[in-house]
Formats: C-alpha cells, structure tokens, sequence
C-alpha cells in the first residue's frame, strides 16, 4: 500500500518535471537570424520595439516607444493572426507562426489595433 502510494507520486512528479520542460523549450526558441528584415540599426527605443503575437494575445498589450520607431509584430501562434491598426488605417497580411510584421511609427499618438480576425485581440502602440 505504503510503496505504491509513493510510486505514484513519483511518476506524478516526474511528468510535472517533463511538462515543465516541454513548456520552457517550446517558450523563447532561438531567433531566425531575423532574416534581414529591418532590426539593421535600432535607433532610440531599440530593445522595446517588439510585440509578440501568441496565445491570442498581443504582448504587451500596450507598448511605448518614441517617434520613428520600427514597430515587428512577431508571430508565435498555431492560428494566423494579422495587425489591423484604425487610424491610420493599416493592415498586415494574416502571418502564421515564425512571420513578421513591421509598421515605423513617426508621428507621436495613441494608435489602437486589433487582429481582424479574431477582434477580441487588441493592443495599443503609444509613440511619444
Ligand atoms: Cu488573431
């Protein structure tokens, strides 16, 4: 009785330990090489200038960067999602997982967008 009751919390421990493995590996994933695609010179702003599409949500939801920042939507998601900003009316072709959008913000302004396809993922680009 004794030695099967610890037996089973064993294994459940060992499977927690795996999954939380497999949750940490499928999280960052090395960078593509971002495949030339703008990042050349990161001018002020630099590191924050990146949102990341996953899970149906756009992280973070709000982000700030100054004026004539590049702006990537960088795509993580099974499903496509796309960036549809409302004023100025902009919007990426839906991207699957692995793709990026980018949208350089010159004007200082609070711009709302969502994913057109699924509306409830908004987010909110702040250029100061
Ligand atoms: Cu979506």
């Amino acid at each position: 009785m004794r030695r099967s009751v610890a037996l089973a919390s064993m294994a459940s421990t060992a499977s927690t330990v795996a999954a939380a493995l497999v949750a940490c590996s499928s999280g960052g994933g090395p960078d593509p090489a971002s495949s030339g695609e703008g990042s050349s010179s990161a001018p002020a702003g630099g590191a924050g200038s990146t949102v990341v599409v996953r899970n149906f949500a756009f992280g973070p939801r709000t982000l700030t960067v100054a004026a004539g920042t590049k702006v990537t939507w960088r795509f993580a998601d099974e499903a496509d999602h796309n960036v549809d900003i409302t004023q100025p009316k902009v919007q990426s072709p839906n991207r699957h997982a692995g793709q990026t959008f980018g949208y350089t913000f010159t004007t200082p302004g609070t711009y709302d967008y969502v994913c057109s396809i699924h509306q409830y993922m908004t987010g909110r680009i702040v250029v100061k």
